[in-house]
């Protein structure tokens, strides 16, 4: 099966707000055509669970859950990543029918249009150096040819270091110590608060820490985020020590049995010492706590900042220990490429992204419902058209055969 093919069928799906106006998913099953009726393609909305996916004890089989929730998976990432995917498909496509041979010139032309889609310099000129050889390899010519290779590629590059590090470093059985950090803005505290919703919906008992204890506002902030999930958030007044507000979060959630700690912490600049010295007496803190904690330590980056999102990461991993990124703010930017050069340049998995203001709006962060989120309407288009032209040499070659045996003498 084609890589278009595998993530048309795995994804494949419609944000929330267009299904109304499709059909409901029943009427997708098999309808007789009428007569001057041509079979189209099926615009299929993502499943969404129904009575009938669960047996009589209530269960639903694994293979019906993991085809709904990769779904609604890729319908989230299509929906957050539209404007890059307007800007990556548009540019494509145009790249495609401007140079239709593979030649020099159109992969000096992809690798600018990589840089400027803030894909990083470095990683554009490796994908671009491994679409040479397989163009070489595989003796492809036309640039049409290539569209999938390329998509093929942006994964490869993404999942070189290791697979699946983009897991959390999360137990049962032990209290888990997230913090998270980052300059002004970047949407930690929003961050902080989708996350507790997604842990708690997984059944975990989440605990939060105002450790932002500098802004003003930033408290009540996250109160409210609390109050929102419903989880219980310990803090002290604004301008107290956030490592002490921290240390009595961590008892507080010891004694409650909490699994998942999650503190917030003030925006600071990474040039200013002071600050990150700040935080480097937090971590001391909840490690001496908690033995091995904090567990994960994430770093937001808003997308929307592009290079500069990546010099952030360089000053907060020479001081802190980071061990996964959150790319936040991903649907308001049409530069959706950081996210390769992050990993590419930095060795810090991407761990989480933002791909809007609402509470599921925060996503594990995939390769591939990444590249299904780039490049969905060109996958669907291109897995649809070959099916047609399938469909066609199908009737063609069975057209003949019955032509042949017609022509055949008895
Ligand atoms: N569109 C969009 N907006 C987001 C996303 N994540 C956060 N925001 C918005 O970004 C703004 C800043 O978010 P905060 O969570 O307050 O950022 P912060 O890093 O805690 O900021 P400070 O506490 O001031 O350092 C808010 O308006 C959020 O709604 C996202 O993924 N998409
Ligand atoms: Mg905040």
């Amino acid at each position: 099966m084609s890589f278009f093919k595998r993530l048309k069928d795995k994804f494949s799906g419609t944000p929330e707000d267009v299904q109304d106006e499709l059909e409901p998913l029943d009427s997708d099953e098999e309808q007789p055509l009428e007569d001057d009726q041509e079979e189209q393609p099926k615009k299929k909305a993502p499943r969404k669970l129904s009575e009938a996916d669960f047996d009589e004890d209530g269960l639903i089989s694994i293979e019906d859950f993991e085809e709904i929730e990769a779904q609604q998976i890729g319908a989230k990432f299509k929906a957050g990543l539209e404007k890059s995917r307007e800007n990556f498909q548009e540019q494509l496509n145009n790249l495609i029918a401007r140079y239709r041979k593979v030649d020099e010139d159109f992969f000096e032309a992809l690798e600018e249009m990589l840089i400027t889609a803030d894909v990083g310099f470095d990683t554009v000129m490796q994908l671009v150096e491994e679409l040479r050889f397989e163009a070489q390899k595989r003796n492809i010519t036309e640039t049409e040819d290539l569209r999938e290779v390329i998509v093929e590629k942006i994964v490869d590059i993404y999942h070189q270091d290791e697979e699946n590090s983009e897991a959390m470093d999360l137990e049962d059985g032990r209290l888990n110590v997230i913090l998270m950090v980052g300059v002004n803005g970047v949407g930690k505290t929003t961050t902080i608060g989708k996350l507790a919703h997604r842990y708690q919906s997984e059944g975990k008992k989440v605990m939060l820490a105002a450790g932002d204890t500098f802004r003003a506002g930033a408290i009540e902030q996250l109160n409210i985020w609390g109050d929102r999930v419903g989880v219980e958030v310990t803090s002290q007044s604004e301008g107290s020590d956030p490592a002490a507000v921290i240390y009595d979060a961590i008892n507080a959630a010891k004694s409650k049995g909490a699994d998942i700690l999650i503190c917030d912490t003030a925006g600071r600049l990474q040039n200013k010492a002071n600050l990150m010295n700040e935080l480097e007496k937090v971590k001391r803190v909840i490690g001496r706590a908690v033995p091995d904690a904090p567990h994960e330590v994430l770093l937001c980056l808003d997308a929307t900042t592009g290079q500069n999102a990546l010099s952030q990461a360089k000053s907060f991993k020479e001081v802190t220990n980071v061990t996964g990124i959150v790319l936040t703010k991903l649907d308001g930017t049409a530069k959706g490429g950081i996210v390769l050069a992050i990993r590419n340049e930095l060795h810090i998995p991407v761990k989480y992204v933002g791909l809007g203001e609402k509470l599921d709006d925060l996503q594990p962060f995939n390769p591939e419902s990444y590249v299904y989120g780039l490049f969905a309407d060109m996958i669907e288009q291109n897995v649809d058209e070959s099916e047609i032209d399938h469909n066609e040499e199908q009737s063609e070659s069975t057209d003949n055969e019955i032509e042949g045996q017609y022509h055949e003498p008895k």
